[in-house]
Order: C-alpha cells, then sequence, then structure tokens
C-alpha cells in the first residue's frame, strides 16, 4: 500500500470546494490505489460549514481517505503539504473596483505563499483556482522564494475543457477525437483558446478556422465567456465543472499526461513564446508525473499572434497595478 499524499484544499466550504472534495477523496484526482490525508482550510466564519462537510467525508467510508483535519490557520493546514488547491479567495463585492479586488487578494496569496514556503512538503505542487488566478499564482511565487518556480500553477485546465466541449459539437466528433488545444494568457475574458494546432477527428483546426466568423464571433467568446453565461443561467457561478478541471489539473500534472498530447496550465513563464519570464500565463503543457513543461515550437501565426500579446498585456498590468499598491 501506499503511503497517503497530504492534500490541503482552501475555501473548502465554497461551492468548488464541496464539489471538489468528495472527488478528491474518492480517488479521482490521484488514483484509486492512493491514500490521502485531507485539509481542509476556512475562513472562522465558514469553519461550521466545513465541519458538516467532515461528516459527509465520512459518512461516504471512502477506503482511501486516511483522514480529514479542518483548519482556520494557514500555517498549521500546510504543514508538510503536498497538494496545495488554493480555492479560496475574496470575492469581488458590489462598488469593488478590479484595483482592490487585485490587492485584497494580493494580501492573501503573499501570506499563504510565504507560508507555503516555510512549512510546505520539500515535493510540494501549487494549484491556485481563486480568482485573479495567474496574478494570485504569481503573487504567491514571489512570496516563496525557497518553493521551484516550476512548482506554481493557476487553473486554466476549465478553460481547456471548454474548448474541447465546443470543438467537439463543432466538428460533430466525441471529445476523445480532440487533441492540440491550447489556452494562451490570463484566466479572464482576454483568454485565448487557439485551434490552429488542433486535429477534431478527420479535421484540422486550420480548416475549421477558415469559417473566421465562427472562430471570431462565436468559439472564442463562447470559451471565453462561458463563466458568465454559466452565472446567467443558474443564477450561481461555475462550480462543479471548476471542481473537475481542477482534478483533471492536478491528476496530469501529478500522474502524468498520456503520449506526446498536451493540456493547458498557467505556469511562471521562463520568457518563452514572448511571454515575459515571471508572469503566470497559460501554455501548451505536458507532464511527466513531476514537473510541467512547456510544449515548444508551435508555430504562431499573426492571428494568434495578437491576441497572446493583449491578453499577455493584461497580465502585466494586474501584476503592475499590484506592485503600485
Ligand atoms: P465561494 O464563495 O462559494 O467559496 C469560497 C470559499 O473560500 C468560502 O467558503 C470562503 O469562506 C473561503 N475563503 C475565502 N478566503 C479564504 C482564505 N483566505 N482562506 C481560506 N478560505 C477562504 O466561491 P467558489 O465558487 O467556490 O469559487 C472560489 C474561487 O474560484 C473564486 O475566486 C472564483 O472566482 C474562482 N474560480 C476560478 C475558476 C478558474 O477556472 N480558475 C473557475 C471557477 C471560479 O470562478
Amino acid at each position: 500500500t501506499k503511503a497517503p499524499v497530504t492534500v490541503t484544499v482552501t475555501g473548502a466550504a465554497g461551492t468548488i470546494g464541496y464539489a471538489a472534495l468528495f472527488r478528491v477523496a474518492a480517488g479521482a484526482m490521484l488514483g484509486h490505489d492512493q491514500p490521502v490525508h485531507l485539509r481542509l482550510l476556512e475562513l472562522p466564519a465558514a469553519l461550521g460549514a466545513a465541519e458538516g462537510i467532515a461528516m459527509e467525508l465520512d459518512d461516504c467510508a471512502l477506503p482511501q481517505l486516511a483522514s480529514v483535519e479542518i483548519f482556520d490557520d494557514p500555517r498549521a493546514a500546510f504543514d508538510g503539504v503536498q497538494q496545495a488547491l488554493l480555492i479560496g479567495a475574496k470575492p469581488r463585492t458590489k462598488g469593488m473596483e478590479r484595483a482592490d479586488l487585485l490587492s485584497a487578494n494580493a494580501a492573501v496569496f503573499a501570506e499563504q505563499g510565504k507560508v507555503l514556503g516555510e512549512v510546505a512538503a520539500d515535493d510540494v505542487r501549487i494549484t491556485v483556482v481563486g480568482n485573479p488566478a495567474n496574478t494570485n499564482a504569481a503573487i504567491a511565487a514571489r512570496h516563496a522564494p525557497d518553493i521551484p518556480r516550476s512548482r506554481f500553477s493557476a487553473l486554466t485546465r476549465l478553460d481547456h475543457n471548454r474548448a474541447i466541449a465546443q470543438l467537439a459539437r463543432r466538428a460533430e466528433v466525441p471529445v476523445t477525437a480532440i487533441s492540440g488545444v491550447t489556452i494562451w494568457g490570463n484566466h479572464s475574458a482576454t483568454q485565448y483558446p487557439d485551434i490552429f494546432h488542433v486535429r477534431a477527428g478527420e479535421l484540422s483546426g486550420e480548416a475549421l478556422a477558415t469559417d473566421r466568423a465562427w472562430l471570431v464571433d462565436d468559439f472564442i467568446p463562447t470559451v471565453a465567456q462561458r463563466g458568465s453565461a454559466i452565472i446567467a443561467a443558474r443564477g450561481a457561478s461555475s462550480a462543479a465543472s471548476a471542481a473537475n478541471g481542477t482534478i483533471d489539473h492536478v491528476q496530469d500534472w501529478a500522474l502524468g499526461t498520456a503520449g506526446d498530447g498536451w493540456t493547458s496550465a498557467a505556469i511562471v513563464s521562463p520568457g518563452v513564446y514572448g511571454v515575459p519570464e515571471g508572469l503566470v500565463c497559460s501554455f501548451p503543457v505536458r507532464s511527466d508525473g513531476t514537473d510541467w513543461e512547456i510544449v515548444e515550437g508551435l508555430e504562431i501565426n499573426d492571428f494568434s499572434r495578437a491576441r497572446i500579446d493583449a491578453s499577455v498585456a493584461e497580465l502585466q498590468a494586474e501584476i503592475a497595478a499590484v506592485d503600485a499598491l
């Protein structure tokens, strides 16, 4: 039997946390033969709700769930953590400017990054889901100089999966026939879902892209604004699909991506594809089960270049806004 992996979930009593925890505990993330120690980190006001979730986790009698613990202190919750899922963040409230949201979360993620640097396990992997996810991850990484940059990531897998679903529908093929999708840039409305390297069954992305009206007015905005469409329809933001994306992301990172295919994740830029070093930007990535590796050498046409540059400019503006405060 394997040694348990310690997984800490922040914002554990939120809607994404609730959707993620049971699947993580059931082995959907790290494998059905991999025991997990679950640590739930919440704000003091949500500790009661976290207690209730812990009771429900008990009531599943899951064979691989080695323990469940609840914390409101990040230092205790992150002590020895191997997989940190940073889902909790300050939401944007009425009258709040974007700069206020950035600075409120910068403070939270600076503190969490610092604490992770002090107490996390040597093999820690960190996945930021809480928004603004890319910049929150960049801030956390900056405050944890002893953790290698490659251990920080932000979630764009939900966007990636949304793009796959839209392409499968367009090409009339199963989702399993879609490969070569890339989400570039920020997890925001400026993100760029790139189909120029896609295979969709018998069709190429190039062929699909010859219908520019579909690409520009339908596909790209449908993927980039899907979060708003879900809120409009459901009256609440994406939760189960966001949890699913988080689980896919960690699974591919920890267990490896299949063959020579790739997925999308936001990681600290080493200065490739024209993305300045240090920004946490979404790239085409694969994993050998230890680190994300950027898929290099993809040709970027002018159409893609302009859109990647626009999203990267937004990432630079976010970091600049945080630095100014
Ligand atoms: P909820 O408001 O339902 O839950 C957030 C939870 O986090 C709350 O229970 C709150 O008490 C807790 N929390 C807040 N600050 C905390 C802190 N410093 N430490 C520990 N816990 C803290 O939000 P939910 O719908 O679960 O969304 C969570 C985050 O995911 C939001 O920031 C949201 O914007 C972001 N999303 C990111 C996505 C992505 O693809 N990267 C997609 C979905 C989602 O929009």
